[in-house]
């Protein structure tokens, strides 16, 4: 099984700026749980991190034939892209959308998410736990798939 995992805009500056709100760690220290979760359950991970939408779109639409799923973090996009949306909606595997903060407990703009409704489940409000429980999650959609038509 093999999974991509997107971080979008400003995931690179983790853990070196708003420390108070998204926690020390860094993306590659995240990178690194995750991995290690992965290798736990067999599963194979390739990491992606681009600040550009159009990066993203492509990114999103290539991994239809290349992966089984894809555990993203649209950050700042979560809140604005149509075209993340539509990406995710055109393609066939799963995709499971994770935040670090509480989304609904941050300013009003934050509360309403465009790729919520076409992800296959949806992840926020525990750290680097969002990543972790997310990356489970979306295991478990693909493991109770499998064999299916
Ligand atoms: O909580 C999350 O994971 C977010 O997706 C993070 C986004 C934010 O726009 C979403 O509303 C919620 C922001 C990521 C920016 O990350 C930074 C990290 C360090 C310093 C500055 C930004």
């Amino acid at each position: 099984m093999k999974i991509l995992v997107i971080h979008g805009p400003n995931l690179n500056l983790l853990g070196k700026r708003e420390k108070s709100i998204y926690g020390t760690l860094t993306l590659s220290q995240i990178n690194k749980e995750i991995e290690k979760v992965a290798l736990s359950q067999k599963v194979k991970v390739d990491f992606y991190q681009s600040n550009h939408e159009g990066e993203i779109v492509t990114k999103i639409q290539e991994a239809d034939d290349l992966y089984h799923g894809i555990l993203i973090n649209p950050a700042a996009f979560t809140h604005t892209s149509v075209a993340v949306r539509d990406a995710i909606a055109s393609i066939q595997i799963p995709v499971v959308e994770v935040h670090l903060s509480n989304i609904h407990a941050r300013e009003s703009f934050r509360k309403e998410s465009y790729v919520s409704p076409v992800a296959a489940g949806v992840i926020f409000g525990f750290g680097k736990e969002s990543y972790l429980l997310g990356l489970r999650g979306l295991i478990s959609i693909l493991s109770s798939r499998k064999g299916k038509k």
